[in-house]
């Protein structure tokens, strides 16, 4: 897939050492002067990470060491194109698939559905995430060689994002119930947490999760941070919702293409365009493929960390919390739910 080959010299002008603090000179240097990203780490608060030992609360959301550096990169260093259009989510509902699916809808006169570079490569190589791809290419990538319009995907909060960014770029988030959204993400991080930490249980996952305790967390601030947001600008942000793509996906993936500027010709509905992006994008079809069960693709998401395509597919249904929480679990994230969209019109599975 060409969208997402990154040169191999494509930094910018400016050097960033100073918010990089963990490039390879650092290890040997005796006389280490704290960056910004660590002087900055030092002041924060601090509580127990679900992957890593550690995520930080900064502007109100919990956020691994990597991803505050990659924010401050962003803040620093990404420059905004109009035409650039962002997939923003809280982890685990609904990112890989809406990356396919945005990314076969932008390229659909680009690619033939029987041959597809999504067949061969896996939803994970069609777009970056921006949080941690701004410093995989140390010191900082460029993104200028992306075919426009540029998409993104990012799991940042609406209100961590740079105002340039949030004015000028084009937002499809999607959410999910957030207790399918735990469950999901409890597996996750459960395979990518580090070895030399104790496992994270189950029931300690879920306290956290209550307490909004979670790598972008609180949950509900993040949904609502979008929400709000989709209200005063729906010209900028479109605002999807996991069941109802499981329910209609042609009828959601119409929307999405509409709101991307790149609405479906009656003569594509009626060849069937729509309904051939769907399945090509379906659970089924993409987890079922070979690249997508350990057969080598992958995304990096830092330098020691790549995680393979098959931990992105695990049953791609709507409710599988039922299989995990007892009735007094669910009530109580129910209830939070219902405390924290008040008079907001944003309903959650199934709560207001
Ligand atoms: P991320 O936050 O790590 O990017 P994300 O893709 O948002 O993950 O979420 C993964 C969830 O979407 C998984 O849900 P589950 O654990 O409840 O099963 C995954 O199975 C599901 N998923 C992945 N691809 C698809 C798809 N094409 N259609 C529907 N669900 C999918």
């Amino acid at each position: 897939m060409s969208t997402y080959v990154v040169p191999d010299q494509n930094t910018c002008n400016y050097h960033p050492t100073s918010i990089n603090g963990d490039n390879q000179t650092h290890q040997t240097d005796q006389h280490h002067q704290p960056s910004l990203h660590e002087t900055l780490l030092a002041t924060l608060p601090k509580n127990k990470g679900w992957r890593s030992e550690n995520v930080f609360l900064y502007k109100g959301f919990w956020l691994s060491s990597e991803v505050i550096k990659g924010l401050m990169l962003i803040h620093n260093h990404f420059k905004p194109q109009p035409t650039d259009i962002f997939l923003a989510a809280f982890m685990k509902c609904g990112t890989t698939w809406l990356k396919a699916l945005m990314f076969a809808t932008a390229n659909r006169h680009r690619y033939k559905f029987s041959d597809h570079p999504l067949l061969c490569t896996g939803p994970q190589s069609a777009f970056p995430f921006i949080d941690t791809h701004i410093f995989l290419d140390y010191p900082v990538t460029n993104f200028d060689h992306l075919p426009v319009p540029r998409l993104f995907a990012t799991h940042f909060a609406h209100g961590l994002l740079p105002t340039s960014m949030l004015s000028t770029c084009k937002f499809v988030y999607v959410c999910r119930d957030p207790k399918d959204a735990f469950v999901s993400k409890w597996h996750f991080m459960s395979k990518l947490r580090s070895k030399e930490l104790t496992p994270l249980e189950f029931s300690e996952a879920y306290e956290l999760f209550c307490n909004g305790v979670s790598e972008y967390g609180p949950f509900w601030d993040h949904a609502l941070g979008y929400w709000k947001a989709s209200q005063e600008s729906p010209d900028k942000i479109l605002f999807l919702k996991y069941e109802d793509m499981k329910r209609s996906p042609e009828v959601e993936l119409k929307k999405l293409a509409a709101f991307m500027g790149m609405a479906f010709t009656a003569e594509e509905e009626d060849e069937g365009v729509v309904e051939e992006i769907v399945k090509l994008c379906s659970f089924e079809n993409l987890s079922g493929l070979t690249v997508n069960q350990g057969g080598g693709g992958g995304q990096k998401f830092t330098a020691k960390v790549v995680v393979e395509n098959k931990d992105f597919f695990r049953k791609g249904e709507v409710g599988d919390w039922k299989n995990y929480l007892t009735e007094e679990m669910k009530h109580r994230i129910d209830m939070i739910t219902r405390d924290k969209l008040k008079d907001s019109g944003l309903t959650l599975g199934l709560i207001k």
